[in-house]
């Protein structure tokens, strides 16, 4: 029998939902999900008609991070070069996420441990399953929290939290994500995937060229000043001024109407 496909990607109009899907080990990423992941974000990326993305996870966890199972060393054998499949799959894929034009919401589903947690968290808007819970669990295995981890963990939580989460792999659950400032909300199990959908959906009509330079402008914050911020906010009004979708915003509150925004 054919192997299920390790990523699953479906449309719902404008948005669209992709699934990891190797549930009996996690959804932990071995080479074949890495490739189909990357396809269908590709995909995702080059095609104007999807507007917003939902990322979750098949089964009961999210993603457990790096299968280990392909990462055993015979006593005495060759260790691997982890920088390498850094450099090929998870630094790639965390780049595109963030620098994807259009929102991207994780819908945690279930634990999410090592680069699955750090995944999700580059993710713009985090959604999580109560019975969730985020580990970053790479010291336990002697690695550090990769997949912009010690990057991102500090900006949500603050130094004092991300060195303890990352030194002691506490599972945090995802109510306490969410007081703590690491997630946006966590909901109740039964209604992760609706609220995830409505949040899509929502996200999916809005103005995406404007979200799109929401997204661009709120990440830079962390890493240039004042200044250079409100430079590049005017830089990025300009163009939203001339937007077919600001013009029908204005026009839709003067005509007091919903707005019909095309994502141009
Ligand atoms: O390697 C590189 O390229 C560098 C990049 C590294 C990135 C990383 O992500 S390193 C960190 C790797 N991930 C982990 O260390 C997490 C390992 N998993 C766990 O600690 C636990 O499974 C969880 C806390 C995530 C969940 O625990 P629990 O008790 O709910 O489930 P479980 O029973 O441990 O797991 C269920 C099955 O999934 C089990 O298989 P089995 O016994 O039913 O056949 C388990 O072995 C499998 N599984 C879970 N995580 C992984 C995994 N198999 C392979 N790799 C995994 N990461």
């Amino acid at each position: 029998m054919a192997e299920p496909s390790p990523v699953l990607l479906e449309r719902h109009g404008a948005l669209a939902v992709v699934t990891l899907n190797r549930p009996d080990r996690l959804n932990s990423f071995n080479e074949a999900q890495h490739r189909a992941l990357r396809t269908a974000i590709d995909t995702l990326a080059a095609d104007d008609s999807c507007r917003a993305v939902i990322l979750t996870g098949a089964g009961r966890g999210f993603c457990a991070g790096q299968d280990l199972s392909d990462r055993v060393q015979p006593e005495g054998g060759a260790a691997p070069d982890l920088g390498q499949t850094l450099e090929s799959f998870y630094n790639p894929l965390i780049r595109t996420i963030r620098a994807l034009p259009k929102p991207v919401i994780a819908a945690v589903n279930g634990v999410a441990a090592g680069a699955g947690a750090n995944l999700a968290l580059a993710c713009d808007i985090v959604l999580a399953a109560k019975s969730a819970k985020f580990i970053q669990a790479f010291s336990k295995i002697g690695l550090i929290p990769d997949s912009g981890g010690t990057w991102m963990l500090p900006r949500l939580v603050g130094e004092a939290r991300a060195k303890a989460l990352a030194m002691l792999a506490i599972p945090v659950p995802a109510e306490e994500a969410e007081r703590i400032g690491m997630i946006y909300r966590a909901v109740e199990d039964a209604a992760l995937m609706e609220e995830a959908m409505k949040l899509g959906m929502s996200l999916a009509n809005a103005p995406t060229l404007g979200l799109a330079e929401t997204k661009a402008l709120i990440q830079k914050a962390f890493t240039q000043g004042l200044d250079a911020q409100l430079d590049d906010e005017r830089d990025a009004q300009r163009r939203l001024g001339r937007s077919a979708d600001y013009a029908e915003g204005v026009r839709a509150f003067m005509e007091k109407r919903e707005a019909r925004f095309e994502g141009r």
